[in-house]
């Protein structure tokens, strides 16, 4: 059962966090901000008429490789005894029906292809109630014992999941649409790998002539998803990792203007958003800083692997970076996350 607080559930916050902020009960974080202005904000870019679908298919990238945890969606026919329901003559029941039913499932990793981060997906050891103990927690102070509940099992498939707070349902019933600005790195660094800190963003703003406002959805295109389409299923890792641009998590500055930008969301299309292959040093305290800073400390949802392409091609020629974005993700409750497919309406 969801109780409501009238107080925050943690003595201490993170530094440079906004807990409590947006109610001691909150898990929308930033997307808060997302409200009647910025959609009618969004609705006043739309002159031509036109939509882009923003997502990969979602069998792509293909394999494990990207990250080994997560593989690429199984579909399968949903079954009844012995009977598998594709192409299935319903007339083997009952003789004389004409009715050939298909109907299918699928086994999704949620985060495999083009998607959502929930707030669930990344929390910190953190001692919020400040009894001396780091616990678990995730954004405004949710505990993983008491709010985002697992029920392990050695054996997978009794073994589930459950996030009962900051699952991607809640930005499915928020909406996540709004006015989206791209910022296209590819114009400024190219393809290659490239690390953007505060002032290779700031420089990217300054020549695609681009500004940013409160409330507004940034979508950084990179070269990565393009590459993986090419790759056409059989992903070429090494590849990869020399391709598209990741934001720098350890630069500080850059962090501290993701809190100051009053942005809503990051929407990329990489893999992470962030350069989640640095080396670690020993004074290392998070393996994805960003994700720390933005689902963690700010409730700021990340969205990965969507295709911009075309978008970004027509936004250019246009001479645009603005556009409505209309983005919610699968609800489904408990989720840690969700792929989308993402509208881009110009
Ligand atoms: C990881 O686990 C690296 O997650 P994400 O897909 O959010 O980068």
């Amino acid at each position: 059962m969801i109780t409501k607080n009238t107080h925050p559930r943690w003595e201490k916050r993170p530094q440079g966090s906004n807990w409590g902020e947006f109610g001691p009960d909150d898990q929308l974080g930033r997307v808060n901000l997302l409200q009647a202005e910025q959609v009618l904000k969004g609705v006043k870019e739309v002159t031509a008429g036109r939509t882009f679908c923003l997502s990969l298919p979602l069998n792509l990238p293909g394999g494990n490789a990207l990250n080994p945890r997560r593989y690429p969606p199984r579909l399968a026919p949903t079954q009844l005894k012995k009977d598998h329901y594709i192409n299935f003559p319903l007339a083997t029941h009952h003789p004389g029906l004409l009715d050939v039913i298909s109907d299918d499932e699928v086994v999704l990793s949620l985060q495999y292809s083009s998607q959502w981060d929930s707030l669930a997906h990344v929390g910190a050891l953190f001692d919020a109630d400040n009894d001396g103990h780091a616990e678990r927690c995730y954004y405004n102070g949710y505990q993983a014992e008491s709010d985002i509940q697992r029920l392990d099992s050695p054996d997978a498939h009794s073994c589930a999941s459950h996030a009962a707070r900051l699952g991607i349902e809640n930005m499915a019933v928020h909406g996540m649409q709004g006015r989206g600005v791209l910022v296209d790195l590819t114009r400024v660094f190219g393809h290659k790998r490239t690390i953007i800190g505060y002032t290779e963003l700031m420089h990217a703003l300054s020549e695609l002539d681009v500004s940013i406002e409160v409330g507004d959805m940034l979508v950084l295109r990179t070269g990565f998803a393009e590459a993986i389409l090419q790759m056409d299923g059989f992903p070429d890792i090494e590849q990869l990792k020399q391709t598209g641009a990741v934001l720098d998590g350890s630069d500080e500055m850059l962090l501290q203007w993701i809190s100051d930008s009053g942005i809503s969301a990051i929407c990329a299309d990489n893999y992470a958003v962030e350069n989640a292959d640095r080396a670690l040093a020993p004074t290392d305290c998070c393996k994805l800083p960003l994700h720390h800073h933005c689902l963690f400390k700010l409730g700021l949802p990340l969205a990965e692997l969507w295709y911009l392409k075309p978008l970004a091609d027509w936004l250019h020629a246009n001479h645009r970076s603005r556009f409505l974005l209309t983005a919610p993700p699968l609800r489904l409750p408990g989720a840690i996350g969700s792929p989308v497919t993402p509208i881009a309406t110009v």
